[in-house]
């Protein structure tokens, strides 16, 4: 088999927040582009990536071109070979290294990587997840998005039971934004009050606190139990974050800022966090989202998924040590048959490759000239 051709596209969706059943346009958008590959034997493969930031970046074009530019080079490259998947990705980060690893450059070829995956796991006829090792086939999954900075604590109030009524066993909201340290920890207070004690709280903190701020508010939110505080400081403050994850009880997460491989380990070795999380686009796409969890595992520590939960869900099911998938969905509007959480829970879907087809409708309508 060979890949004979691709398309690219850029896209501008609404910024909604769909689980909050908030749909105001406000005009903001989110900008992604949109991967498919074709093969010579009628076989496509899908890849998806995405400019994280709140307005239409003036980058998402040149993102774009990065995906045609990777794609172009794996015209002619058989993923199902034994010199496949790893030596294709190997010559991509190869070309491009003196533009990366940081970048526009590796969340493009979280793109055309994850479409490889996707075009072995329909010649194959298995699920990405099985290729992966194949672990088990429902992850818990928790609803992010929908509580966030901007949402006041009155509304944190009602949202939060609504989300339970969704089926949600657990939930991610934010902190980092209030005036006072009260108020912050006013936040946790009225949202843990509101959905109970059987409820999973994470906070994200976005790196917006100081170290000192973060053991500060850190302690007093102890007594509400979450589940973890994310980026509670400068996600390269690698020692910092580590100062707070030894003064806290509650677990801290992190990884979600950092590029490639190599910073995982510095995070690791500096104990810096206790559940690594890892984002799909940042970290490079399919081939080294693994080596970090393993990387974790390694160490006893557990992994999260950022972002993009329709394929996230390949990589959590085949990973021992993986603990919840973040249901952030930005994303699902552009797939026909993307997976939705029962019981808080998302499953592998019953499909080779990634199991994913795009909604050609979606891609028309929010597609940029
Ligand atoms: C986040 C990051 C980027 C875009 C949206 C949300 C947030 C999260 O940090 O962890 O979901
Ligand atoms: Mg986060």
């Amino acid at each position: 088999m060979k890949i004979s051709g691709f398309q690219t596209r850029l896209l501008h969706t609404p910024a909604d927040d769909p689980l909050a059943d908030s749909i105001p346009d406000t005009g903001r958008r989110r900008a992604f582009v949109t991967l498919e590959m074709t093969t010579d034997e009628g076989i496509d493969g899908v890849g998806l990536t995405f400019v994280p930031a709140l307005t239409a970046s003036p980058v998402a074009g040149a993102l774009r071109l990065s995906v045609d530019a990777l794609a172009e080079m794996t015209i002619g490259q058989d993923p199902t070979a034994v010199d496949g998947i790893e030596a294709i990705v190997e010559r991509l980060q190869n070309a491009t290294s003196g533009a990366g690893p940081g970048g526009l450059l590796t969340m493009a070829l979280a793109a055309v990587d994850m479409a490889l995956w996707d075009i072995k796991g329909k010649a194959l006829g298995q699920p990405v997840a099985s290729l992966l090792g194949g672990y088990r086939r429902r992850v818990p999954t928790y609803a992010s998005g929908a509580l966030m900075r901007p949402v006041n604590v009155e509304r944190l109030a009602e949202i939060g039971p609504m989300l339970v009524e969704k089926g949600f066993r657990q939930m991610k909201t934010q902190m980092g934004a209030e005036p006072s340290a009260n108020r912050e920890v006013e936040r946790i207070r009225t949202l843990r009050n509101a959905v109970g004690d059987d409820i999973d709280l994470m906070c994200d903190i976005n790196q917006l606190w100081s170290v000192n701020r973060a053991i500060d508010i850190g302690r007093r939110v102890e007594d509400y139990h979450l589940f973890w505080l994310e980026d509670v400081v400068a996600h390269d403050d690698y020692q910092g974050m580590a100062k707070v994850a030894d003064a806290l009880h509650t677990p801290i997460a992190a990884g979600e800022y950092v590029y490639g491989i190599n910073p995982f380990r510095q995070m690791i070795e500096n104990r810096s966090a206790d559940i690594i999380m890892i984002d799909l686009l940042r970290v490079g796409g399919i081939t080294p989202w693994r080596k970090v969890a393993a990387m974790a595992e390694a160490f006893n520590l557990p992994v999260v998924s950022h972002l993009v939960p329709e394929i996230h869900i390949q990589l959590m099911a085949a990973t021992p040590n993986a603990l919840t998938v973040e249901y952030m969905p930005w994303s699902l509007r552009l797939w026909q048959d993307p997976p939705t959480p029962t019981d808080g829970h998302l499953e592998v879907p019953n499909k080779p490759g990634l199991g994913l087809t795009f909604n050609q409708d979606a891609l028309q309508q929010y597609a940029t000239p």
